[in-house]
């Protein structure tokens, strides 16, 4: 696999209200500090929704953990964000919301081991943002709406700067590649084959549900523009 792909939007997009709902359920004591102190100005802050049980460092993805990871409390507070999991057909790993506050920023560093090389990425689907937050990856900005589903390898360089009145808020989920995924990163894959290859999105894709049932999960793809609703 192409060890250079730095970036890519997946074919995936999200209902952003849903998820702001269920990211507003957690109180402001909740939030828990991110523990790279060193890498951030202001705050920054998440809560783990997928975590190795007993694991001492909150928020830290260990990559060297011997217990698998598994679902948190404040995952059985979710209602929309189990559904968006499995729209995507990964093994997961970390699974955390990452709230940078308004005014905060995040240095330019890297992180290691979550290239597609590495056989584990970091995919990241914006909750809440704001235009005046800049992502900036490899010295690009790389702009990010709510709902929409990116790659991003963090093993680049890469620094966040929320210069917004909002608090940005992204889901940021540690996947396992395979098929599907590496197609996708490769550029193999259609779009329209990468939704058929998510189980959910290809019992959802009938044109029969648009609209009948409450929306989960969208699929946009380049050839059927229409979007395409997720049973709940
Ligand atoms: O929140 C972001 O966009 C950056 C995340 C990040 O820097 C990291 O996970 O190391």
């Amino acid at each position: 696999m192409s060890a250079t792909i730095s970036r890519l939007r997946l074919p995936l997009v999200f209902d952003r209200e849903r998820l702001q709902a269920d990211a507003a359920v957690f109180s402001a004591a909740e939030w828990t500090a991110h523990f790279n102190r060193s890498v951030y100005a202001g705050d920054w802050s998440g809560i783990a929704l997928r975590a190795v049980p007993g694991a001492n460092v909150a928020l830290f993805p260990d990559p060297s953990a011997k217990l698998a990871f598994a679902d948190t409390a404040a995952m059985q507070k979710m209602n929309y964000i189990p559904a968006v999991l499995d729209a995507i057909p990964c093994t997961k790993n970390s699974v955390r919301l990452l709230k940078l506050a308004a005014g905060s920023s995040i240095r330019r560093h890297r992180d290691y081991y979550l290239g597609p090389e590495d056989g584990e990425v970091r995919l990241h689907v914006p909750v809440r943002t704001h235009p005046d937050v800049e992502f900036v990856l490899d010295d690009e900005r790389v702009p990010m709406a709510e709902g929409e589903l990116w790659f991003l390898n963090f093993n680049h360089y890469h620094s966040v700067d929320n210069r917004s009145g909002v608090d940005r808020i992204h889901l940021v989920i540690d996947c396992v590649v395979n098929d599907w995924l590496r197609q996708l990163l490769e550029g193999r894959g259609s779009w329209r084959q990468a939704c058929l290859g998510s189980p959910r999105a290809a019992r959802i894709a009938r044109p029969t549900t648009v609209g009948r049932k409450r929306s989960l999960v969208s699929i946009r793809t380049p050839r059927s523009p229409a979007v395409c609703r997720c049973a709940a």
